[in-house]
């Protein structure tokens, strides 16, 4: 396994969401399931078990500060299958014990071997109540401030309608590998504008929250219909008046035209305006993509910038958002179910919807 990059499920969900990525890349990915619950490790591939004797191998039961201790426990568990790696991408379900709760765990794990974090969770389906939702929720901006870049998906939205469940999960599936598979196409089917890998990892380093659409079309005008379809997604219609950072992935078979290139280029320069950082790179797959254009926009809001000594410069959003706890959970991310237009609870500048272990980084024993 000589890549780089490394795919990360933690949790039930997390590890079923992996595979399904997995599936879907085609190629095969450097890939590690970690879970308290052994029964995942049954599915193959390289297995982490968290919670050692503590937890015997079942599940953190919905208790994220179980989770969380499980992998305080277990985390040097992870290294070996760490050796080379220099960017992860995590994925997980929010709602449980484990993907709440040793997803943390795991970021900060991650950051401390200078590996660059990118998190792709998944927010409760509204039915599934309250409680699991406030569990996602509270994990949200804590999550944000310890990865580099972070995408929250809600299922509700993910699903976009489906309603018999296997389709919808399925969907939700599909949505987030056409997110995270980005990474491994951009630097392992490099087309005529090419990434390398230090290049994407310095990108995603000061990236924090991001919101992505993806939009595949075929046939004459799929270049419009894509630019079109762009333009309109209320996923990407937010400004929250920070500075915004773009990166957009082409993907597409052999018959990808340089004009088609330039006028997407050109379309979404126009439609996002002047960024202090706009990323436009290419995937030639002519196996998976052959005759249709794929476009992946990743939207970035969570640079600052500052002025210090003069000098103009942005900070790392991981910096200033620290600062910032709890008015960050205005943002993105919090708009599902019943936590529409509702605001974090604030009390002297901290945010009391975070579990208090958590914001006084208090270890506790059980
Ligand atoms: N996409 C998808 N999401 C799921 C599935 N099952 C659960 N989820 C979501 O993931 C959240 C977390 O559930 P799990 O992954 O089962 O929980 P866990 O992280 O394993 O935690 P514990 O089981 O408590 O140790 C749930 O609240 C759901 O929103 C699934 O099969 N597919
Ligand atoms: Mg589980």
């Amino acid at each position: 396994m000589s890549s780089s990059i490394i795919l990360i499920g933690v949790g039930g969900a997390g590890c079923q969401i992996s595979r399904g990525v997995n599936r879907a890349y085609g190629y095969g990915l450097r890939f590690l399931s970690v879970d308290t619950d052994a029964l995942t490790g049954n599915a193959g591939g390289d297995f982490a078990l968290l919670g050692g004797d503590r937890l015997s191998g079942r599940g953190a039961g919905g208790d994220l500060v179980i989770g969380k201790m499980a992998a305080e426990d277990s985390i040097s568990q992870l290294d070996e299958h760490l050796k080379g790696v220099r960017m992860a991408v995590v994925v997980t379900g929010l709602g449980g014990g484990t993907g709440s709760g040793a997803s943390l765990i795991i970021l900060k794990h991650l950051e401390e071997l200078g590996i660059t974090t990118v998190i792709f969770a998944t927010t409760p389906f509204s039915f599934e109540g309250d409680e699991r939702l406030r569990n996602a929720r509270s994990m949200q901006s804590i999550l944000e401030e310890n990865a580099n870049a972070s995408f929250f998906l809600p299922l509700d939205k993910l699903i976009q309608g489906e309603t018999n469940m296997d389709r919808a999960l399925a969907r939700a599936v599909d949505t987030v590998a056409s997110g995270v598979t980005l990474f491994w196409r951009l630097l392992e089917k490099p087309g005529y504008i090419k990434f390398d890998a230090e290049r994407l990892r310095r990108i995603l380093n000061n990236a924090g929250r991001g919101r992505f659409v993806t939009v595949t079309s075929a046939g004459e005008n799929r270049v419009e219909k894509i630019i079109d379809e762009i333009k309109n997604s209320p996923l990407l219609s937010i400004s929250t008046g920070q500075l915004r950072n773009v990166v957009i992935g082409i993907m597409a078979g052999e018959d990808l035209k340089l004009s088609e290139i330039g006028r997407l280029s050109e379309a979404l320069r126009e439609d996002f305006g002047a960024l202090p950082s706009y990323e436009l790179a290419t995937v030639n797959d002519e196996d998976t993509f052959s005759g249709r254009l794929s476009v992946v926009t990743m939207l970035f809001e969570s640079q600052k910038e500052t002025i210090e000594n003069g000098k103009s410069t942005t900070k790392s959003s991981r910096r200033s958002r620290a600062s910032n706890k709890g008015k960050e959970l205005l943002g993105w991310g919090t708009d599902f179910g019943r936590f529409v237009n509702s605001e974090p609870t604030i009390h002297d500048g901290d945010n009391l919807d975070i579990p208090t272990f958590i914001r006084q980084n208090i270890s506790l024993e059980i």
